[in-house]
């Protein structure tokens, strides 16, 4: 995106002024900053002005044409024109444009293909999957029973016939796929060869790659998979929510678990966001943005490792990558996050395939490019960025001199503005 956006805050400036200039305070945050939250994203003025709209003030539990309130015939066009474009830009036979965030989307999955104590396999999250792919603490791994499978210990990346064999013996009622923190592509028409060897419901998770998906730099899986769900305010750029696509088959159960099973009235402000983002995902663009993520990853994982930083599976395919810190530069995860969020870099702590420290003080760092293309950067400023990086964790100890970066790279980040 070239434009630079106006924030609209005229009426909370006069009136309220503590949330004024905590909002003010977060976006030049957000500006001055090198921002690497591979799951983060900088949204469009249309995103933003279709989030703060008055179908906020609507109830339509629900779906377009068969609301239980009245006063919904508006609604209906902006939820029709979500679903639409969202079918179009996915290639979708059916879609649920209703869950409000990533985990009930899940939630409404499972319920919609399993019965309570079904038997399913999802990634470990120690090795890239997510809380919802079937963890102990969360409602997957306690209302399901989850057989995990996770990467090769040489490779650090999926083993396809691992997983064929351990399907095979478990026999699940659903595989999934899709992952929070994997560097690689994912091999979607294997999943697929799988699930259909051993008589699964085949399942992803798309929520980091949906742009990648949508605008050609991953293989999309969705009009092929049973069901695919996805946030849509990562790599898709679009407000903080979630859908699901599938096949026509699944469509009236899939809706049915998300209303009335699972939520009361949607949001129909983010839907109509959703609407927008969907929109704005369809454009030449937005093609040549998510093949510009790929590109800027690939390039910074390349000057990371030039600089010495050990990537698990040496390197990406997407737009995310995990840094061994603790074997790199004998930091944990905790330590690096902290030092080189004091220089103004945004990352977040996380595990890596096998690691022997905890997901609370983990061995690495995961980080990526969407947002910093978002900005308008290209390989060469994530050449630039690397080297922030890598000096930052040379110097993890030193206040002074983190801060003396963080100038750098306030006065680096201002030739990338985005909101006014
Ligand atoms: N919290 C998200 C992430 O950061 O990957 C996953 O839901």
């Amino acid at each position: 995106m070239d434009a630079k956006y106006e924030m609209h805050l005229s009426y909370l400036k006069d009136h309220d002024s503590a949330i004024f200039n905590a909002i003010v305070a977060e976006k030049e945050r957000q500006m001055d900053g090198i921002e690497l939250i591979p799951s983060e994203n900088l949204v469009s003025q249309g995103v933003l002005e279709a989030m703060g709209s008055v179908p906020n003030n609507k109830y339509s539990e629900g779906y377009p044409g068969k609301r239980y309130y009245g006063g919904n015939e508006i609604i209906d066009i902006i939820e029709n024109l979500a679903i639409d474009r969202l079918k179009k830009l996915f290639g979708a036979e059916h879609a649920n444009v209703q869950p409000n965030s990533g985990s009930p989307a899940n939630m409404a999955a499972y319920f919609a293909l399993m019965e309570l104590g079904d038997t399913f396999m999802g990634m470990k999250l120690t090795e890239g999957g997510h809380l919802t792919h079937g963890h102990k603490v969360n409602f997957s791994g306690k209302l399901y029973k989850c057989k995990q499978y996770g990467v090769d210990k040489e490779t650090e990346m999926i083993d396809y016939d691992t997983v064929l064999k351990q399907a095979k013996e478990i026999k699940p009622k659903l595989i999934l796929s899709g992952y929070t923190a994997y560097p690689r592509s994912i091999d979607f028409k294997r999943f697929r060869e799988i699930c259909d060897e051993v008589g699964a419901f085949c399942m992803a998770d798309i929520a980091h790659i949906a742009g990648l998906c949508a605008g050609g730099a991953h293989e999309n899986p969705v009009p092929y998979f049973d069901v695919v769900t996805t946030t849509t305010h990562k790599t898709l750029r679009g407000p903080r929510s979630a859908v699901i696509m599938c096949k026509g088959e699944f469509a009236e159960k899939i809706d049915k678990a998300v209303f009335p099973g699972l939520q009361g009235g949607p949001h129909e402000h983010t839907i109509a966001a959703k609407a927008v983002a969907f929109k704005e995902a369809q454009t030449p663009e937005f093609r040549d943005y998510s093949a510009q993520i790929v590109k800027n990853a690939k390039a910074m994982a390349e000057e990371l490792m030039a600089l010495g930083l050990r990537l698990v599976s040496n390197g990406t395919d997407n737009h995310l990558m995990l840094v061994d810190v603790f074997k790199s530069k004998n930091l944990t995860g905790k330590e690096a996050e902290h030092a080189l969020e004091v220089a103004g870099i945004y990352c977040n702590k996380n595990t890596i395939p096998f690691d022997e420290r905890t997901p609370w003080d983990p061995s690495g760092i995961r980080i990526g490019t969407p947002v910093l293309t978002t900005r308008g950067m290209k390989e060469s400023e994530m050449k630039e960025v690397a080297r922030f990086i890598a000096k930052a964790l040379d110097n993890a100890k030193d206040e002074a001199k983190l801060r003396q970066i963080k100038a750098d790279i306030k006065e680096f980040c201002s030739g990338f503005p985005f909101y006014k």
